[in-house]
C-alpha cells in the first residue's frame, strides 16, 4: 500500500483589513500542527491569502489588483515556503494570480502544488468560473469571478507525493467532467480548495442545501472515478457574508474519512492509501472495459 497522510488546513474568515503577513502566520501555525500530526501535505483553500474579493464590484483597477499575486513565492508568502522546506511537508495553496504574459496581463484563480522541499511542482488555473461579469446591485453581495478571472486551459495530473495528483478549484467540484478528465489521466487524488457562500442569490432555495451539495459533489466525484478527493473551505463570516465549512477527505469508496467541524482555522487529517483507487479503477470503473465514449459525444459539443 502507498499511504499518504493528508491534512486539511481549513481557514476561518479573512477580513479585508487582514494583511497577507497575518494570514501567512495562520497558514504556518496550521502547517506546524499538521506536521505534528504526521501529515506529509497540507491542503489550504481557494483564494487563501485574502478575503473573497469577488463579492465586491471594484471599479478601480489598482484596488482590484491589490488582491492578486504577481509572483510566487513573494515576500509575504516566502515564510510558508521556508517552513514547508524546514518541516519537509508539501502544500496546496489557492490565490489570485496576475500574470504578465507576452500579450499582456492576465488574471487567473490559481492553485499551486508545493513539494516537501518548498518547490512549486505544479500550477492549476480554475476552469469553471461561477457567478457573473457585470455589476448586479440587486444581489446582497456580488459573485464577480467571471469579471475578475479568465478560465484556465484545462485539467492535468502530476506525479507527486508517491501518486498521481490532480488539482481543481471550488466550482470545478460540482462538475462531473472535472473528475472524469482527471481520472482519464490516472488521477488518484484531487485537491480542491473552495469559498462557498451559504446564500446563492439567483437560487436562494438552495441555501439550506449548500453543505449537502458540497459533500454530495465530492463523494460522487471520488467514487465514480476511483480517486481520493480533498475539499478544503475558507469558512465563516467574512465581511458580513457567511460561507460554508464542511472540509472533508473522501475515499475512492465515496466514504468521508475525515471532516472539519468548525468554521474556523482547523486542521484535520486522514491516512490515505493511494492503492485503494485501483480496486475501483480495475473493477466497477475500469474505463477501458466499460466506458462507451461513442455515446458521450454531446458532452464536448457546445
Ligand atoms: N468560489 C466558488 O467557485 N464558489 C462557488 C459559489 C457558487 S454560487 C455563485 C461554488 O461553486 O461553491
Amino acid at each position: 500500500s502507498r499511504h499518504l497522510n493528508v491534512a486539511m488546513g481549513q481557514l476561518g474568515p479573512i477580513q479585508r483589513a487582514d494583511s497577507r503577513t497575518a494570514v501567512v502566520k495562520r497558514l504556518c501555525t496550521m502547517m506546524r500542527e499538521a506536521k505534528s500530526l504526521g501529515a506529509q501535505i497540507i491542503v489550504y483553500p481557494e483564494l487563501a491569502l485574502t478575503t473573497f474579493f469577488p463579492r465586491w464590484y471594484i471599479d478601480d483597477v489598482q484596488e482590484l489588483h491589490s488582491f492578486y499575486e504577481t509572483s510566487m513565492p513573494n515576500i509575504a508568502t516566502q515564510p510558508l515556503f521556508d517552513l514547508a522546506r524546514q518541516l519537509e511537508i508539501g502544500f496546496y495553496l489557492g490565490y489570485a494570480e496576475l500574470a504578465r504574459e507576452a500579450d499582456g496581463l492576465h488574471r487567473y484563480n490559481t492553485a499551486i502544488l508545493v513539494n516537501t522541499r518548498g518547490e512549486i511542482v505544479d500550477k492549476y488555473r480554475k476552469v469553471h468560473l461561477p457567478g457573473h461579469s457585470e455589476h448586479e446591485p440587486w444581489r446582497r453581495f456580488q459573485h464577480l469571478e467571471k469579471r475578475y478571472f479568465e478560465p484556465g486551459p484545462g485539467f492535468h495530473v502530476r506525479r507527486a507525493f508517491g501518486g498521481v495528483m490532480g488539482m481543481a478549484l471550488c466550482n470545478d467540484r460540482r462538475w462531473a467532467e472535472t473528475y472524469r478528465v482527471l481520472a482519464l489521466q490516472g488521477c488518484e487524488m484531487v485537491f480542491i480548495g473552495y469559498n462557498t457562500p451559504v446564500h446563492n442569490a439567483p437560487a436562494p432555495q438552495h441555501d439550506d442545501l449548500s453543505l449537502f451539495h458540497n459533500q454530495l459533489s465530492l463523494q460522487a466525484g471520488a467514487y465514480q472515478n476511483g480517486m481520493w478527493a480533498v475539499g478544503v473551505a475558507k469558512a465563516g463570516l467574512e465581511e458580513g457574508v457567511d460561507s460554508i465549512g464542511g472540509s472533508c477527505i473522501v475515499a475512492p469508496s465515496g466514504e468521508v474519512v475525515a471532516r472539519c467541524i468548525t468554521k474556523d482555522d482547523e486542521v484535520q487529517l486522514a491516512r490515505c492509501d493511494l492503492d485503494w483507487c485501483a480496486v475501483y479503477k480495475r473493477t466497477t470503473f475500469n474505463f477501458d472495459l466499460h466506458r462507451q465514449p461513442h455515446a458521450y459525444g454531446l458532452i464536448t459539443e457546445k
